[in-house]
C-alpha cells in the first residue's frame, strides 16, 4: 500500500496539534512509531494496518451516537453513519461470500458475545416459544425468562482448551463464557499436536453440547470446518466460528473449500486486527436467520458502535477484496512455513512439529526455558514475540514453556521466506544463548541471562532486514 506523499507533512501537523495540548501524548505517538519500525515484531494477532485505514478512524464520525442498525437508529442525523455501516457490511458480505455482516463489534471477544447471543435467541424460538405460549421472543414475560436463565446455565459450550490453542472466549473459567455454560473443552492429539477429530466427536456425543466452537488463537494448524459441522449435526449443536487468528487467509482464499469456515458455520465472529490487516474491532458474519438476533448486538451486548472505526473497517474489507491481498495472504503462509523450517532444521522443537496457517509454537523447554525466559531474551534482542502455553503445559499460563510467533506483520514490511530464515536464525541464536538464572530459592522460572555480545549482534542483523523492508516507506517522521 503506497503512502499519500502527502502523509509526512499531514502526521507532522497531526502531532503538532496533538502535542499542543498533552506533549507527553504526541511523544508516545511518535515513539510507537520508532518501536514499530525497530522491532522484528512477530506477535502473531498484529499486522500493520495501511495509512487510510488509520485516517479513517481520526475524524469526527467518532463524535456521532448511533444505537440501532442501518435506517433503524435511536438517534437522529445517522444518514452518515448508516453510509458507513452499510457499505462495511456490504464489503464484508462480499469478500467472505456470506449472506449476512455485523459490523459493529468493538473487539472479538464482543463480537464472540453477540455470536453466543444470537445463539441463545436462535434456540429458544421453537419449541421453547412453543411450550411458553409465546409467538416470540419478545412475547416472553419476566417469569419465563427467568426460567429459561436456568436453562441457558445448564447449556453446555465445547471449544479448544487454551492449552492447545484456544482461546479465553471459548469457554475457560475465568471468561465469561465459562461462568454462563457448562464447558467441555477438547484438545489436541499428544503424539501429532492436531486435533483429534475422533476423540472430540466422541465427547460430543457424551457431553452433548448446545455450542462447538471452533477456531484458536495459538494453534498451527489448519482446521477442517466440514467436519465440524459433520460433528455438530450429529449431537443437535451449533457451530460456531471464531476465525478471529485467520479471517485474513479466508479473505485472501488461502483458506478454501472444507478449510473455509463461511459455508459450513451457523455463525462466525472475527476480529479486523489481526491477518485481516484492518483496525482494531470484531465483526460477526451469519446465516440470515440469524439477523435479527446479531443485529441486537446493540444494546444487548455492545454500547454504541464506533463508527470512525466501522468506516476503517469498510477500507480493510475494500483492500482485502483486492489481488494484492490474496498475494499478501499467500505470503504470509508461506513465510510461516519457511520460519517453520528455519526453526526445525536449527533445532527449535515445534508444537505439532511445523505450520499450516501463519504462526508457529515454539516449546522451548528444550533448551531448559520457560516461555517467560524465552518472550523476555528476545525481546531484550529486538524480537517481539509472546509466550504462549503448550499443550499439556506445566509451566501454566503464566510461565509456559512456549512462544507465539507469527508471521502476518512482517510479511505486510515485505519480508519474503529467504528473510524468514534469518529470522529462525536470529531467534535460534538467542534461544542457544539465553541461560536460565538461579535465586536462593533455586531455580527460577524469570530471571535468565544472554551471553555477551549476543543481543547486540541479533538486533544488528534484525536492523538490516528492518531498513530493507521499511514500514510505512515515504513516511518520514
Ligand atoms: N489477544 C489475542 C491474541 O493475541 O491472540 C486474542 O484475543
Amino acid at each position: 500500500m503506497p503512502t499519500p506523499p502527502t502523509a509526512s507533512a499531514l502526521y507532522s501537523q497531526i502531532l503538532d496539534v496533538v502535542g499542543g495540548v498533552e506533549p507527553r501524548i504526541a511523544e508516545a505517538i511518535r515513539s510507537e512509531l520508532t518501536d514499530q519500525r525497530e522491532s522484528l515484531k512477530l506477535i502473531a494477532s498484529e499486522n500493520y494496518a495501511s495509512l487510510p485505514v488509520l485516517m479513517a478512524m481520526g475524524t469526527w464520525m467518532s463524535d456521532k451516537y448511533a444505537e440501532g442498525t442501518v435506517g433503524h437508529r435511536f438517534y437522529a442525523g445517522c444518514q452518515n453513519v448508516d453510509t458507513v455501516e452499510a457499505v462495511a457490511a456490504e464489503h464484508a458480505r462480499e469478500l467472505f461470500g456470506a449472506e449476512y455482516a455485523y459490523v459493529q463489534p468493538h473487539s472479538g471477544i464482543d463480537a464472540n458475545l453477540v455470536a453466543y447471543w444470537s445463539i441463545l435467541h436462535k434456540r429458544i424460538e421453537s419449541p421453547t416459544l412453543d411450550r411458553l405460549g409465546a409467538k416470540t421472543v419478545n412475547d416472553l414475560s419476566e417469569s419465563d425468562w427467568e426460567d429459561l436463565r436456568h436453562e441457558f446455565n445448564a447449556q453446555k459450550v465445547m471449544g479448544m482448551s487454551l492449552d492447545a490453542g484456544g482461546h479465553l472466549t471459548h469457554g475457560f473459567r475465568h471468561n465469561i463464557s465459562g461462568k454462563m455454560f457448562q464447558q467441555h473443552s477438547y484438545g489436541t492429539h499428544a503424539d501429532t499436536g492436531l486435533i483429534d477429530y475422533d476423540a472430540l466427536r466422541a465427547s460430543a456425543k457424551e457431553f452433548k453440547p448446545l455450542i462447538i466452537v471452533a477456531g484458536y488463537s495459538a494453534y498451527p494448524r489448519r482446521v477442517n470446518f466440514a467436519l465440524m459441522r459433520e460433528i455438530a449435526d450429529e449431537v443437535g449443536a451449533t457451530l460456531f466460528v471464531d476465525m478471529a487468528h485467520f479471517a485474513g487467509l479466508v479473505a485472501g482464499k488461502v483458506f478454501t473449500g472444507e478449510e473455509n469456515p463461511i459455508p459450513y458455520a451457523h455463525i462466525v465472529a472475527s476480529t479486523t486486527h489481526k491477518s485481516l490487516r484492518g483496525p482494531r474491532g470484531g465483526f460477526v458474519l451469519a446465516t440470515k436467520e440469524y439477523a435479527e438476533s446479531v443485529d441486537k448486538g446493540c444494546p444487548m451486548v455492545l454500547g454504541g458502535p464506533l463508527s470512525h472505526v466501522m468506516a476503517a473497517k469498510a477500507l480493510a474489507f475494500a483492500e482485502a477484496r483486492t489481488a494484492d491481498f490474496q498475494t499478501y495472504a499467500a505470503q504470509v503462509a508461506t513465510n510461516a512455513k519457511a520460519l517453520a523450517e528455519g526453526l526445525l532444521k536449527r533445532g527449535v522443537n515445534l508444537v505439532s512439529d511445523g505450520t499450516d496457517n501463519h504462526l508457529v509454537l515454539l516449546d522451548v523447554s528444550s533448551f531448559g526455558l520457560t516461555g517467560r525466559q524465552a518472550e523476555s531474551a528476545l525481546l531484550d534482542s529486538g524480537v517481539v514475540t509472546n509466550r504462549n502455553s503448550v499443550p499439556r503445559d506445566p509451566n501454566g499460563a503464566w510461565y509456559t514453556s512456549g512462544v507465539r510467533i507469527g508471521t502476518p506483520a512482517l510479511t505486510s514490511r515485505g519480508f519474503t521466506e529467504s528473510d524468514f530464515d534469518v529470522v529462525a536464525d536470529l531467534i535460534t541464536e538467542v534461544l542457544k544463548n539465553t541461560t536460565p538464572t538461579s535465586t536462593p530459592k533455586g531455580p527460577s522460572k524469570a530471571k535468565y541471562v544472554i551471553a555477551d555480545g549476543v543481543a547486540d549482534r541479533v538486533k544488528n542483523r534484525a536492523g538490516e532486514l528492518l531498513d530493507a523492508n521499511p514500514l510505512y516507506p515515504g513516511l518520514e517522521l
